[in-house]
C-alpha cells in the first residue's frame, strides 16, 4: 500500500506527459510541416530529448535559457543483476531500502562566443528522500515505527554542484555536426548533510554518500556529440564522461563515469518531433570511504556498493513554438525505464526517469 502511493506520483506525472503531448499535438496540426525545414534540414526545430543535455552549439551572441526538472524513482533492492528481499539485506546489514526519490530542478544558460564555440552553465536543486525497514527484531529505545519495521524517511535538499561546459562545433554542416565539449563539476553542493539530532540512525551525523547533495570533488566532463540530420529525421549518438581529480575532504571520491547516448528523433508533425533513446552507463567503484558512517547500517552507507551498469531507455516529445508570443520556447518531455543493471555489491534497483524541459532561444 506505502508503495503504491510512492510511486502513485510517478504515475501522475506520466500522465499530466501523455495530457500534454496530445494538446501540443492538437496545436501543432495546423502548422505547415514546409515551413520548418529549409535546405533539406530540420535544424531549426531541435528535437533533443529532454533529458539530454549537450546536444549543439549556439550562434555567436545567441542565448539559451532552460528549465529542466528529472525525477528518478527506485524500489528494492538488487544484488548483481538479481532481486534481493530484505531479509537477505538483513544478513549483512540492519536496515534495507525500499524507495527511493530523487528530483532535480536544474536551471541551464548557454551563450554562444562565437559561431563555433558555445559555453553552458547548470546548476541543480536537489530533493531526495529514501524510505528504510528496519530488521524486525532490533528495537530502539524511543523509536517511532510505523508498521513493519518502517522508519521515518531520510530526506536531504539542497543546491547541487555547478557545472561549467565549453562546447567546440568541429563540423556544423546542414546534415553532419560534429562536437566536442570539455566541462567542469565545481563542488558547490553539500556533502555534509546530516540527519536530525532526533535520527534514529544518523543523529547528528552524516547521511549516507547517496544522499549528499554534491560529489564534493572537481570533476571533469569531456564530452563528444555527434548528430546528423535530413528532412524528419535526426540520429545522434554521444559518449560523455565524467571524471574525478581527487578525494573530496571526508576522504572518498566517486567512481568515474562513462556515458554512451544514442537516440532517434522523428519530425512527424511540423513542430513536434518524437524520440526514442537507448542509454548505456558505466560506473567505477568509489575509492575512500567516509570514516563517520557506520558501512553496516544499510546499503548506501557502505562505499563498496556504488557504481555498476546500466542501460535505460526512454521515449519523448518535443514541441517547438515558432510563431506568438512563444516563439524561440521549447517543450520536451521523456519517460525512461531500465532495461538492464548490473550493480556492485548492493544497491537500490532504478524503476523509471522523468524528465521534463523548457527552454527559451534568443
Ligand atoms: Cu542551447
Amino acid at each position: 500500500m506505502n508503495k503504491i502511493r510512492k510511486f502513485s506520483h510517478g504515475r501522475n506525472a506520466f500522465c499530466w506527459i501523455l495530457f500534454l503531448v496530445h494538446f501540443i499535438s492538437v496545436q501543432a496540426q495546423d502548422q505547415s510541416k514546409l515551413e520548418t525545414c529549409d535546405k533539406g534540414c530540420c535544424c531549426s526545430s531541435d528535437p533533443t530529448p529532454a533529458g539530454v543535455m549537450i546536444s549543439h552549439v549556439h550562434q555567436k551572441n545567441e542565448w539559451m535559457i532552460s528549465y529542466r526538472y528529472m525525477d528518478m524513482g527506485m524500489s528494492g533492492v538488487l544484488d548483481g543483476t538479481k532481486s534481493v528481499d530484505a531479509n537477505s539485506v538483513y544478513t549483512n546489514y540492519l536496515m534495507s531500502p525500499n524507495t527511493m526519490r530523487m528530483d532535480m530542478h536544474m536551471l541551464m544558460g548557454m551563450y554562444g562566443i562565437t559561431d563555433r564555440l558555445t559555453t553552458m552553465v547548470m546548476l541543480n536543486y536537489n530533493v531526495n528522500s529514501m524510505t528504510m525497514t528496519m530488521l524486525p527484531t532490533v528495537s530502539m529505545p524511543g523509536m517511532d515505527m510505523g508498521p513493519s519495521g518502517s522508519m521515518p524517511p531520510m530526506k536531504t535538499t539542497g543546491i547541487g554542484d555547478l557545472k561549467l561546459h565549453f562546447l567546440y562545433g568541429l563540423i556544423n554542416g546542414n546534415y553532419h555536426q560534429l562536437l566536442v565539449s570539455g566541462g567542469v563539476n565545481i563542488p558547490l553542493g553539500s556533502i555534509q548533510q546530516k540527519g536530525d539530532r532526533s535520527h534514529v540512525m544518523y543523529p547528528n551525523q552524516r547521511l549516507p554518500y547517496m544522499m549528499q547533495l554534491g560529489s564534493g570533488t572537481v570533476d571533469v566532463l569531456p564530452c563528444v556529440n555527434y548528430l546528423y540530420q535530413k528532412n524528419d529525421l535526426t540520429f545522434s549518438s554521444q559518449l560523455s564522461s565524467t571524471i574525478r581529480t581527487a578525494m573530496n575532504q571526508f576522504g572518498y571520491k566517486w567512481g568515474n563515469e562513462a556515458v554512451l547516448n544514442t537516440w532517434f528523433a522523428y519530425n512527424w508533425l511540423g513542430n513536434l518531433s518524437s524520440s526514442v533513446r537507448l542509454e548505456g552507463c558505466v560506473q567505477g567503484k568509489m575509492t575512500g570511504f567516509d570514516p563517520t558512517l557506520y558501512r553496516y547500517n544499510e546499503p548506501s552507507a557502505n562505499s563498496l556498493n556504488y557504481g555498476g551498469e546500466k542501460v535505460n531507455t526512454y521515449i519523448g516529445s518535443t514541441y517547438h513554438f515558432k510563431s506568438g508570443f512563444l516563439k524561440n520556447n521549447r517543450l520536451g518531455v521523456e519517460y525512461g525505464i531500465p532495461l538492464y543493471q548490473n550493480v556492485n555489491g548492493l544497491q537500490m534497483k532504478g524503476k523509471q526517469s522523468i524528465y521534463a524541459s523548457w527552454s527559451v532561444t534568443f
